[in-house]
């Protein structure tokens, strides 16, 4: 990409619409099978800088999940940071919205809030009403849009649960709070805005109606969040704006409440996926319409499953690939017995090569294993159990060694049980 952006001058704008570009789950820093994406992202802001000022955008909104993780690599924090600077120094842009997800800590996104609010860069980590409406301007300075920036929710800011709760009156609980806080961000943005602007949320959740991938299946542990549906967002919004779930999409077929889905394929589960940023324009204080910006360049993910003999065919008959980054490859094996060389009869019939790679080789067993409800059942109760027993016998079951069990897997499963209960009593 040129160091010197240019506007198209393909791109007719008008004056007094605003346009904004909505895009969440960047996950920077993250690593798949412990290979660095940080070439990918670097293509990716390179791409959105260029996007944003070719499509003359005015301001940006990321609807949570910047950071893979609670304490981002160092090079991780650099690229947001060198992102943030360029999109102001350097696009049409005037305006970011940063918004927390699950997986980043409110504490590292707020720690440079602001500072980044004299460059007109509003970070919202976690819930905090007084900071969440924040106005947005057209190319002629006006006032076109009020955005209620409202970040993940967490257990803290949702109703306190009742003692002796069953699941689904803890579902409705969630949903009531989570609803009552998009009710109440409305009401404050209506309060805070001239008559005629748009209104815009966001939100960092699972709405009815999205489709997941593997990848997004840890919010149950980590936030508790169940479903909310459509009609959790008052009616005055005209674009809300999600984050979490990794698929582009309208959430329940309505075009104003959208998924921009992550910019690059994390996980395999998303080896189909294409990838967007999304751009929509207000004009007259109205959506009026709203455009999938695709990112062409990501890595392309392969995900093959089947027998054996018909996987090393393919591999060894793979077309070369012609992308910017290396394909990889999760290789899926069906298999009626067990194989101890799979993992090199796999590699070995791709053979070396540039352009390809497998990261990743899973043998899916059809012999006979057991079902977690069949390890119970032998068992006369569940609550007879701890949780460290279940998780042995499924070990167990699926043909694990005792000893890699007790060495390997179950310091990490301790480790995860004392989280979960740490975060089950901040609650
Ligand atoms: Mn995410």
């Amino acid at each position: 990409m040129p160091q010197d952006l240019l506007f198209d001058e393909s791109t007719q704008v008008s004056e007094n619409h605003l346009r904004v570009l909505h895009t969440a789950d960047w996950h920077l820093g993250q690593r798949l099978c412990d290979q660095d994406r940080i070439a990918e992202h670097a293509a990716f802001l390179d791409w959105l800088l260029y996007t944003v000022q070719r499509e003359r955008i005015d301001a940006l909104i990321h609807a949570g999940d910047v950071f893979d993780s609670a304490n981002p690599p160092a090079q991780a924090l650099q690229a947001y940071y060198e992102f943030l600077a360029r999109l102001m120094a350097e696009t049409s842009c005037r305006c970011a919205i940063i918004t927390g997800g699950n997986h980043d800590s409110p504490a590292v996104l707020n720690a440079p809030r602001i500072l980044l609010a004299h460059h007109n860069i509003h970070v919202v980590g976690d819930h905090d009403p007084k900071r969440e409406i924040i106005k947005l301007y057209d190319k002629a300075g006006e006032p076109a849009a009020v955005v209620c920036a409202v970040p993940f929710l967490r257990d803290r800011d949702l109703r306190h649960s009742k003692a002796g709760e069953s699941g689904p009156e803890r579902e409705t609980r969630i949903r009531e709070s989570i609803g009552r806080i998009y009710a109440e961000a409305a009401r404050s943005a209506k309060e805070k805005r001239p008559q005629g602007l748009a209104i815009i949320a966001t939100g960092h959740l699972f709405a009815a109606g999205g489709v997941r991938n593997d990848s997004e299946k840890d919010i149950h542990v980590i936030g508790n969040l169940g479903q909310v549906g459509v009609d959790s967002f008052p009616e005055e919004f005209d674009y809300v704006a999600l984050g979490h779930l990794h698929r582009p999409q309208k959430v329940a077929g309505a075009e104003h409440v959208r998924y921009s889905g992550s910019p690059i394929r994390l996980d395999f589960s998303e080896h189909e996926d294409r990838k967007f940023c999304l751009l929509a324009e207000f004009g007259g204080g109205k959506l009026l319409n709203v455009r999938e910006l695709e990112f062409p360049e990501g890595r392309r993910l392969l995900r093959l499953r089947g027998e054996t003999d018909e996987l090393v065919h393919i591999l060894q008959n793979l077309p070369r690939h012609s992308g910017k980054f290396p394909m990889w490859i999760e290789v899926r094996v069906l298999l009626d017995q067990a194989a101890p060389e799979l993992d090199h009869t796999m590699r070995e019939a791709l053979g070396a090569r540039e352009d390809a790679r497998i990261l990743k080789v899973i043998a899916e067993t059809r012999y006979e294993q057991k079902s977690l409800d069949e390890i119970v059942e032998a068992a006369e109760k569940l609550e007879d159990l701890s949780e460290e027993e279940v998780f042995r016998r499924r070990c167990e079951s699926l043909g694990y060694e005792q000893e890699d069990v007790e060495k390997e897997l179950m310091p990490a499963f301790r480790e995860l049980l004392a989280e979960m209960r740490e975060a089950e009593e901040e609650a």
